[in-house]
């Protein structure tokens, strides 16, 4: 995902740039604020044609990696492309829920169910916004509560990925709504403490809604005038033995010269790690949660897009030592969505450090990591039936870690008391 800019050629650079919307007519763009613009107009002539943006896509976007097994919706990208580059927000955005909107989703399944659920600020973000969480279990107040297995189901580490906000809150309404009608639901919320953070970066999220539809980072100003870092490569739990998960060997602080994969040390990146392992709130608020609570044994992270499940190790081609129960685990939450995704070590996508998935798994936590969708903002149509599908692999995963419990298959935290 390297932003690096190719050269244009001789020419001094343009100022602004004419982008072909679906009326085929010609919208200015300003190059200081979409520098990606001279990279799409390939042939140099002004204009930010359709054949050049799907161009841009297939090769470029996110530093030329393109996937055997990533699916994609190339029209329904080069829509969010050009709402990006016009810097107009995505229309589309009134068909999700917005950061507030989610607030008081949370608060309305609290008022409809006090004995099973409550909002939980896990801390806040860079801007200030609290992190909420929403705690699901039978008699929630009670202290038995907290001993059962624990789950957590986040959502929006990267700004732009709208759909990863929705499955959350359908999984929490799941869980709910159905406990008095069905056996397996009330299983689920009488043997696990879960926990649904639709919205990890608020900031971010509410930029991506309201100022430009592709941004990715969290909103944490940086030195020398910079925004942002990729939650999802600033992973580190504080123990130095775990370090190499951040930044592997061999990749040198401030220098881009020698980043690993799809990681760098240039804050304008979009895979920026930030100044310091775990340094950024967000995660510092999650990594509380999920390392400190000792009875949390695994964690599903939401992204788009792609229709993958990921395992790790994302950092090493390495298999990990327990990527059998991985595939295992893994096979059963693609079975329940119709194996219609694509399972695999996160790695073999392209590698990257400072993940969620790799710090989790270090801990002794399962982790996964789902990409939802075609594209990051699909058409809100698409919402339920999405949360539909996902949902019931995110039901099977749930059942799969409570049965492993109770038999003994799942080896233990090495912190466990
Ligand atoms: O790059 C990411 O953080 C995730 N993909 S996304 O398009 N949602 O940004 C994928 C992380 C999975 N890990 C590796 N590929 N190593
Ligand atoms: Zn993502």
């Amino acid at each position: 995902m390297s932003n690096a800019l190719q050269s244009v050629g001789q020419r001094p650079p343009r100022q602004s740039y004419f982008l072909q919307n679906n009326e085929g007519v010609g919208v200015a763009v300003h190059a200081s604020s979409v520098p990606e613009a001279a990279l799409i107009d390939r042939n140099d002539d002004g204009l930010l044609d359709r054949e050049e943006q799907l161009d841009y896509l297939e090769h470029c976007h996110q530093g030329c990696h393109h996937h055997e097994h990533e699916k994609a919706d190339m029209e329904a990208l080069r829509g969010e492309l050009e709402m990006h580059l016009l810097k107009l927000p995505n229309p589309v955005a009134k068909g999700y829920h917005s950061y507030e909107q989610v607030n008081e989703e949370l608060d309305s399944l609290v008022a409809q169910y006090p004995d099973r659920c409550e909002k939980v600020s896990l801390g806040q973000s860079a801007e200030g916004r609290e992190i909420w969480a929403l705690r699901i279990s039978k008699d929630v107040h009670s202290p038995e509560a907290s001993e059962r297995t624990g789950f957590v189901i986040t959502g929006c580490h990267h700004a732009r990925e709208w759909m990863s906000v929705e499955i959350p809150l359908h999984v929490g309404h799941e869980l709910l709504d159905n406990y008095d009608t069905d056996p397996a639901a009330r299983n689920r919320v009488d043997n696990t403490e879960t926990w649904i953070v639709p919205v990890v970066n608020p900031d971010g999220y509410e930029y991506s809604r309201n100022s430009d539809n592709w941004w990715r980072k969290n909103r944490q100003p940086l030195e020398g005038g910079q925004v942002g870092v990729d939650l999802n490569r600033n992973y580190w739990d504080g123990n130095p033995d775990h370090f190499y998960l951040y930044r592997p060997p061999g990749d040198t602080p401030d220098s881009t010269a020698d980043d690993f994969g799809s990681t760098s040390d240039n804050p304008r990146s979009d895979t920026y790690r930030g100044p310091a392992g775990g340094s950024e709130k967000e995660l510092k608020a999650l990594l509380d949660l999920e390392l400190g609570h000792k009875n949390i044994r695994a964690v599903l992270d939401y992204h788009s897009y792609g229709e993958m499940l990921l395992y790790p190790w994302g950092s090493t081609s390495e298999p990990a030592p327990n990527a059998a129960l991985y595939e295992e685990i893994g096979s059963r939450i693609n079975e329940a969505m119709g194996n219609r995704y694509e399972l695999q070590q996160s790695s073999g996508l392209y590698p990257c450090s400072g993940e969620s998935d790799d710090c989790h798994n270090v801990n002794g936590l399962i982790s996964f990591t789902m990409e939802v969708g075609r594209s990051f903002q699909p058409n809100p149509k698409t919402i339920p039936a999405t949360c539909e599908l996902v949902g019931k692999g995110n039901l099977a995963y749930m059942d799969e870690i409570i049965r492993r419990v109770q038999d003994g298959s799942l080896p233990p935290r090495p912190d466990a008391a």
